[in-house]
C-alpha cells in the first residue's frame, strides 16, 4: 500500500467528490453536479449539453472506472493504489490527464487560466458551498490579475493525488484541511 500520508490525501479528495455528501460517490454525485454547474453558469442549451457531456465523460474515466454508478473509498483507493504500484510514471500521466480534463471543462471562457469566478462555481458544483473558504482557497494561488494559469492549478492537484513527500506544502490539501 502506499504511504500513509498519500493515503490520506487520497481519502479526502474521495470526500471532495461527495457532492450530496451522503457518505459515497454516485451517480447521484455526477447528475448533481453537472447541473448545478450548468446552471450556475447559464450554459444555452447547445454548450450545456456538451459540457454535461464532458463532465460525465470525466467521471466514468477517471473516477468510476468503470464501475458501474458508484464507487466505495475503498475501491477508490485500492484503484489508485493498484495503478502507483503497477507503474508509477502511467499513474502520474493519467492523474496529469485526469485534472486537464477536468479543469479544461471548468475554464469556461477557454482562456487556459481558471479565474475566481470559474473556481468558485466548480466548487460550488461539486458541493463546496463555503464561499469564504473556497476564495481563500483560490487567493492561495496568488492569482495575478485575478487569474491563475491552468497549467499551476493542474499540478498542484497532480502533486495533491501522488505525491509521497509529506514535507512538501500542498495548497490543495491545506485548503481541505481548513474546512473547504
Ligand atoms: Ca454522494
Ligand atoms: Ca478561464
Amino acid at each position: 500500500m502506499a504511504n500513509d500520508f498519500l493515503v490520506s490525501k487520497w481519502k479526502i479528495w474521495y470526500k471532495s467528490l461527495d457532492v450530496n455528501h451522503d457518505g459515497v460517490i454516485s451517480k447521484e454525485d455526477v447528475e448533481e453536479s453537472r447541473k448545478k454547474f450548468s446552471e450556475l453558469h447559464h450554459l444555452e442549451a447547445e454548450k450545456k449539453k456538451l459540457v454535461e457531456e464532458n463532465f460525465e465523460k470525466w467521471w466514468n474515466d477517471y473516477i468510476f472506472r468503470g464501475k458501474g454508478g458508484e464507487i466505495s473509498e475503498t475501491d477508490f483507493v485500492e484503484s489508485l493504489n493498484n495503478d502507483l504500484k503497477t507503474d508509477k510514471k502511467k499513474f502520474v500521466d493519467n492523474i496529469n490527464k485526469c485534472f486537464n480534463t477536468i479543469f479544461d471543462v471548468i475554464d469556461t471562457n477557454k482562456d487556459r487560466s481558471i479565474s475566481e469566478d470559474e473556481f468558485l462555481i466548480a466548487f460550488k458544483a461539486i458541493g463546496h458551498e463555503n464561499v469564504a473558504l473556497d476564495t481563500k482557497f483560490f487567493k492561495a494561488y496568488n492569482p495575478t490579475d485575478g487569474l491563475v494559469p491552468m497549467t499551476e492549478i493542474v499540478a498542484s492537484w497532480v502533486d495533491f493525488v501522488t505525491s509521497d513527500d509529506s514535507s512538501k506544502k500542498s495548497v490543495v490539501k491545506t485548503a481541505f484541511e481548513s474546512g473547504v
